[in-house]
């Protein structure tokens, strides 16, 4: 099909204006076929513009409600589009007249590209659990055929494993680039820190996997393997309509309290959750008190600090910087314990992973986590090139040497991946012989809570340093600032939603009833512009 058929075939629908966000393009199902046709043309023209680098595209609105869906563009390293490219990708999916539509491309087209075929344009594509998956990525596919590129369907498989495979097909020392092939790492590398650590197996853990596609995929690990086992709850993919409904990682975090289908768990026994698309984790268990106690991103990040930290304390010699990237919302006892427990800097950034995921990079060791359960660690070149040359002392150092070279692969450092996070933890706690309880007990929480108020305009609400401060409209930090200083470790902020036409207001406090008037307050003024 031409590209002027294939854009006949897609008319954008009026009254929307899309803008591709923190995660892509985020909206109804039914709205989106233009814009995943389009999409297939943009990872189309961002591979010609890198000389035929393979771009990856996942279909999925993660947490969001079954019928809506998403599509995301991966970049060759299993990183976001740039940022760069957004406006460019806006003006494409709001484009409805077919000249202009045709002029934006041909713009970005190397000159007689469409004649020469020097450059192979390579798409590899996956989608979540959605109905409107399969037509979405049909849209995609006449996209990218349009513009005469190769395009590989990889069916269902969670969104990190659509990153793997999109970085493994540029960069072969990741990995091969295929499902099996990410297990077949995965499970290689478990066996191997297991077996050099002296340990068997993993302890079994019981999974939510938010009715979602990370499901299926432990099964398959569970199939494949010796030494770790998942006990899969809230798996039912067969009925997409239940995806994220009453359980997964979102709902576990924003309630604060157990998914749907955990009845009566067993005390101080590790539980863990999954958002729909599996790229992200919080894990959770019921104390002896009979308390819930939500272990989330922020307690991932410390615990993937310190098992890290350990290891390279054993590791003389070595000289490498180590830095956490939080965003606002993470809980002001857990930065605390960062730097004053772990002695390590936290870094702050807005949320979304892209712009973690950026500062991450700069350090040899850069552990991101948001509060939610989104985030990985990232390791540099130097890093693992100096583990590999370190000629150590005694056994132990040895051990600790070939564990931190084993974790570089065992964490999936092209984004944030339930799957190898989870395996992750498990491993820490083995390692380091913590408790799940010890783990709680790090540091306590303060208070926190968030909000979501819809408003006439969101976009006025302008923000600065990372997030935590608004400059527009005029005057009204003042004023949050004036409610906050009345509350003993009192925070709050307030920023648009990247995903919703909402804003959100968070507060922490001390204590709760401290933390549920601060917020209530600070939501009075968001209302009152
Ligand atoms: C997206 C982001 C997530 C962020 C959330 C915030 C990615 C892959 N996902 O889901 O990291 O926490 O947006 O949503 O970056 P909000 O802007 O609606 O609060
Ligand atoms: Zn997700």
């Amino acid at each position: 099909m031409s590209l002027h058929s294939a854009f006949n075939k897609y008319p954008a629908p009026s009254g929307i204006n899309y803008a591709y966000g923190t995660a892509g393009f985020r909206y109804f199902g039914d709205q989106l076929d233009s814009v995943a046709f389009k999409v297939g043309v943009i990872a189309t023209l961002r591979s010609i513009c890198l000389g035929g680098k393979t771009i990856g595209i996942v279909i999925t609105a993660s947490h969001n409600p079954p019928d809506q869906n998403g599509v995301k563009v991966v970049d060759p390293m299993g990183e976001m589009l740039p940022q760069s490219w957004e406006p460019f990708a806006n003006q494409l999916a709001n484009t409805k007249d077919w000249h202009q539509f045709n002029q934006l491309v041909q713009e970005r087209l190397p000159e007689n590209y469409l004649k020469s075929r020097d450059i192979v344009p390579m798409v590899v594509i996956a989608r979540d659990t959605r109905q409107s998956g399969p037509r979405l990525v049909s849209a995609v596919i006449d996209g990218v055929n349009a513009l005469n590129g190769h395009i590989t369907d990889f069916g269902m498989l969670t969104t990190p494993q659509l990153h793997y495979i999109t970085r493994c097909s540029n960069d072969g020392s990741f990995g091969v680039a295929s499902e099996q092939g990410y297990y077949n790492k995965l499970i290689k590398t478990v066996t191997k820190i297991l077996q050099i650590n002296n340990y068997d197996c993993l302890d079994a853990v019981t999974v939510d996997t938010a009715n979602g596609i990370g499901g299926d995929k432990l099964q398959k690990i569970n199939a494949l393997n010796h030494v770790m086992s998942f006990h899969v709850i809230n798996g039912d993919t067969a009925h997409p309509l239940r995806l994220n409904v009453d359980c997964g990682a979102d709902y576990v975090k924003t309630n604060q309290r157990l998914p749907h289908g955990v009845g009566n768990p067993i005390p101080d026994q590790l539980y863990a959750s999954f958002d729909g698309d599996a790229d992200r984790l919080v894990c959770y268990f019921m104390d002896k008190g009979g308390k819930f106690r939500l272990l989330d991103g922020d307690r991932i990040a410390t615990l993937f600090a310190s098992l890290i930290g350990g290891l390279l304390c054993h590791v003389k010699g070595i000289h490498v910087t180590t830095a956490i990237i939080q965003t606002a919302y993470s809980n002001g006892s857990s930065t605390e314990f960062i730097r004053e427990k772990l002695g390590l800097p936290v870094y702050f950034t807005s949320t979304g992973v892209k712009h973690l995921h950026e500062k991450a990079i700069e350090f040899d060791v850069g552990i991101y986590f948001e509060a939610n359960g989104h985030g990985t660690v990232v390791f540099s070149k130097k890093y693992l090139e100096e583990l590999k040359k370190y000629e150590a002392k005694n056994s132990s150092e040895q051990v600790a040497v070939d564990t931190l070279i084993l974790l570089v692969d065992l964490i999936n450092q092209a984004v944030g991946d339930s799957i190898s996070d989870l395996i992750t933890v498990l491993v820490a706690l083995k390692l380091m012989k913590k408790s799940v309880e010890k783990w709680g007990d790090d540091y306590s929480e303060l208070a926190n809570k968030l909000f979501k108020l819809k408003v006439a305009d969101r976009f006025v609400f302008k923000t600065t340093d990372a997030e935590r401060r608004l400059i527009e409209p005029v005057g009204v930090q003042e004023k949050i600032d004036e409610v906050v200083k009345r509350y003993s470790k009192g925070r709050s902020f307030v920023r648009a939603s990247g995903t919703e036409d909402a804003v959100r207001v968070y507060s922490e406090a001390a204590n709760e009833d401290d933390c549920t008037e601060l917020g209530e307050k600070v939501c009075e003024i968001v209302k009152g512009i």
